[in-house]
């Protein structure tokens, strides 16, 4: 078991508890040394015991608390633990945490009571990160997919995936080393059945990222339009709040504003931009210029117009940005003081009007965006799991690579190493083959205490 560690598992602000978690080894001695009560946490474990926490080794009244000790391996890291509820004032907690590390212990490092889970077996690699993922979830869908992959889903369709290609390759090995004994007749063909109908199945969970991702990250929306078409203001729409200035002289945005927005249940990412034109203006311009940079970052382009657009304008700007975004609709912004006269047409994009003013056509907006994204997951439903990281995809697109290179005619030996390559890249997904720079590097970004 390794050293003791210790850290606040709440969030760092006043509150009506905090939790404490100490874990590794001699956890249960330090416990001794900070607790007094009428029972001894250690004699009856995955019990909270009423008592004192006391200084070390001055043995002063710092809290009164509920203690929990966990007796290893049954505890979430796998380790001898404990965990503290104390009242959830900082300097109590500050005041405890200086008894645990003068008693033993040593301050925890991001994520590392999640890594020594793993460690211990307790949990692989793609169920740590759901974690991660569970913990900064905040709509629904985040929740679901993270709770699916904790539960161990991604891992299980992997193990089945796996399961056929591991058969092959034991069977090819075998053949290399005693080739008298020859792969039966159509076992090659069937072997390399099996590789491609893996190839099908790993491909609809990598594309399932693409709803994946936007379901954790966000659907990401930037709204651009020549200046004074009404960009901010119907930002300011959409997030139900002024945040961006709005006024009647042209090229007021220059900076990109960034904002996070849950319309119903689902996260979006909208961006307002300085609108683009040529311009002299030295800071508009970089504003420009920084527009143009996430026209490709965008799942969806809004080219807002107005009634003074005229239609060459339109037809301009639109046919530059179908040519580097994903996705273009045109939006005609001001309703209310004119009709819209153009008819823009394109049967890959999507026009639309409203007015930022009095709201009209907005809902109607809303609920085509969030069409948009039920018709990504809708693409999703062939896959058997969907992913949300892009660690994940990575390692998916790694591994259908080498597959794809076991499906042309290859000599045994080249065959047998590009199907291991392919296995170890799915291992890697649920952390089987991962040095330590790696599982240090995905570790790095969670929080402390987790
Ligand atoms: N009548 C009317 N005016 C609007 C509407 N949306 C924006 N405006 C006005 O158009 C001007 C430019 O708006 P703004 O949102 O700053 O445009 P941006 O430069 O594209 O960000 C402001 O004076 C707004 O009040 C609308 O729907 N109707
Ligand atoms: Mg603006």
């Amino acid at each position: 078991m390794e050293q003791a560690i210790a850290a606040l598992a709440t969030a760092p602000a006043p509150s009506g508890i905090s939790v404490i978690r100490v874990s590794g080894s001699g956890a249960h001695d330090i416990l001794n040394c900070i607790f007094q009560g009428k029972e001894n946490p250690c004699n009856t474990f995955r019990k909270l015991i009423y008592g004192k926490i006391i200084s070390y080794p001055e043995a002063q009244t710092i809290d009164h608390a509920l203690v929990a000790a966990m007796k290893a391996p049954h505890s979430f890291t796998g380790e001898d633990s404990f965990e503290v509820q104390c009242h959830g004032s900082l300097i109590v907690v500050q005041k405890i945490l200086q008894a645990l590390y003068r008693a033993g212990a040593v301050p925890a490092a991001p994520g590392e009571y999640t890594k020594r889970a793993l460690l211990n077996g307790k949990l692989d690699l793609s169920q740590a990160e759901a974690l991660a993922s569970l913990i900064s979830a905040t709509t629904e869908a985040e929740h679901e997919l993270a709770r699916e992959q904790l539960e161990g889903r991604l891992s299980r369709v992997l193990e089945l995936i796996g399961e056929p290609l591991r058969d092959a390759l034991a069977e090819i090995e075998a053949n290399i080393d005693f080739p008298e004994e020859d792969i039966e007749p159509g076992g090659l063909t069937h072997i390399l059945k099996r590789v491609k109908q893996s190839i099908v199945e790993l491909q609809s969970i990598e594309g399932s990222y693409r709803y994946g991702s936007v379901a954790k990250e966000g659907y990401r929306i930037l709204l651009t339009g020549r200046p004074n078409a009404g960009k901010s203001s119907l930002f300011n729409v959409l997030l139900k709040k002024k945040r961006a200035l709005v006024t009647e002289v042209s090229g007021t945005t220059r900076d990109i504003l960034e904002e996070e927005c849950i319309l119903d249940g689902v996260k979006f990412i909208l961006c307002d931009s300085a609108g683009i034109r040529e311009t002299d203006d030295y800071v508009e311009k970089l504003g420009i210029e920084l527009a143009l940079e996430r026209v490709g970052w965008a799942d969806l382009v809004l080219l807002i117009i107005d009634t003074s657009d005229s239609s060459e304008e339109v037809t301009a700007q639109y046919n530059f940005l179908k040519d580097c975004a994903k996705k273009v609709w045109v939006i005609n912004n001001k309703i209310d003081i004119q009709k819209p006269s153009l008819n823009f047409f394109d049967n890959k994009s999507k026009m639309l009007s409203l007015s930022s003013y009095t709201g009209e056509g907005v809902t109607t907006l809303i609920e085509n965006l969030l069409q948009e994204v039920r018709e990504l997951k809708h693409d999703t439903s062939e896959s058997s799991v969907i992913i949300i990281n892009e660690r994940h995809k990575h390692c998916l697109s790694k591994s259908i690579e080498y597959l794809n290179r076991c499906t042309i005619h290859l000599p045994l030996e080249i065959l047998s190493e590009e199907l291991r390559l392919a296995l170890q890249a799915l291992d890697e997904i649920i952390g089987k083959t991962l040095a330590d720079d790696i599982l240090g590097r995905i570790f790095s970004k969670f929080c402390i205490g987790k």
